[in-house]
């Protein structure tokens, strides 16, 4: 039986009396999404808390590629080999750039993950982009990385809600002595960045397995504490942010057709080839007109007639 409220009516809700699209007609598509992954308590820790643990996102099989593909570019990039003891990297993250580019289908397959994809539309819609995907390689060292939040160049009061959300994908056990993540729970709702030392006492250790995926709204205030044991702490970081902001990465221009081909058509819209905006000529603006006009909801434009 259909348990939605009342209140989300379902497609026909879509249109209002006057024939125009109504603002709210995408609240039943989220519901769908929402109901179709089981998504209803990561879907509460966001909205209360500011973010989500997905425990199993990765299998080991998953894991160990896409932890060699890290550190082969990691290597490639400091033209020397990460000592899995963490010497090479004492009091030091190297952040290793443009990994969906310089690695290929495992990361292609990552920023559509099926449990997580459907979380980062619930907070930045159907439309959102890739930013970044970028790896975290952390050695012992007593430098914590302060609390932050990962919206930028925003200017307060933020938005409530999300213009950025994050996922940081952990490919080693995250504990506290390990340097993890912290974060301070509830902070997206503050609706600026953290100022003058704010949330140091509030942020909270997320101590997770290897394998979960660690989902928190851009305005979520974090940071990562000092690794205390030996050893490398391994982390990918999928950066999504809603179409109309710039992404950090260039993907749109440096993916080419062949990737695009062996993807579904929502790789396409991840990596910004669908947003409307950025013509360089007539035809273009033509095409990007189209693209308004059909896409309109998914855009948040209620008069796709007047494209
Ligand atoms: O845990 C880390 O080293 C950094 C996490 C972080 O700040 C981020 O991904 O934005």
């Amino acid at each position: 039986m259909d348990q939605r409220p009342a209140a989300l009516g379902g497609p026909a809700a879509s249109k209002g009396a006057d024939g125009f699209r109504l603002i709210t007609g995408h609240l039943a598509d989220i519901d769908a999404l929402i109901r179709e992954h089981q998504l209803e308590r990561h879907v509460y820790e966001l909205d209360l808390t500011g973010f989500t643990v997905i425990k199993d996102a990765l299998r080991p099989d998953a894991i160990a590629v896409l932890e060699r593909a890290l550190l082969a570019l990691a290597e490639e990039d400091d033209g020397a080999p990460a000592d899995p003891l963490g010497r090479s990297h004492e009091d030091r993250t190297q952040e290793v750039m443009l990994l969906l580019t310089r690695a290929g289908r495992p990361f292609e397959e990552l920023i559509l993950h099926p449990v997580v994809l459907p979380l980062i539309t619930y907070l930045l819609g159907q439309s959102c982009t890739i930013s970044s995907v970028t790896g975290y390689i952390k050695g012992p060292g007593p430098a914590a990385l302060g609390v932050h939040s990962d919206t930028a160049y925003v200017p307060d009061p933020l938005p409530p809600y999300a213009q950025v959300a994050n996922v940081n994908y952990c490919l080693t056990d995250y504990t506290a002595a390990g340097g993890c993540l912290t974060v301070v729970p509830g902070s997206h709702r503050y609706c600026h960045r953290p100022r003058d030392g704010q949330g140091v006492r509030e942020a909270v250790p997320v101590e997770v397995p290897a394998g979960a995926a660690i989902v928190f709204h851009g305005n979520t205030w974090h940071g990562a504490l000092p690794r205390i044991s030996p050893g490398l702490r391994l982390t990918l970081s999928t950066l999504y942010s809603r179409m109309y902001m710039r992404p950090q990465e260039r993907y749109d221009e440096i993916i080419g057709e062949d990737v695009l081909a062996r993807n579904p058509p929502r790789f396409r819209a991840l990596i910004g080839k669908d947003v409307p905006a950025g013509w360089r000529s007539n035809s273009d603006a033509e095409r990007i007109a189209g693209l308004r006009k059909a896409n309109a909801p998914a855009y948040y434009r209620t008069r796709s007639e007047h494209a």
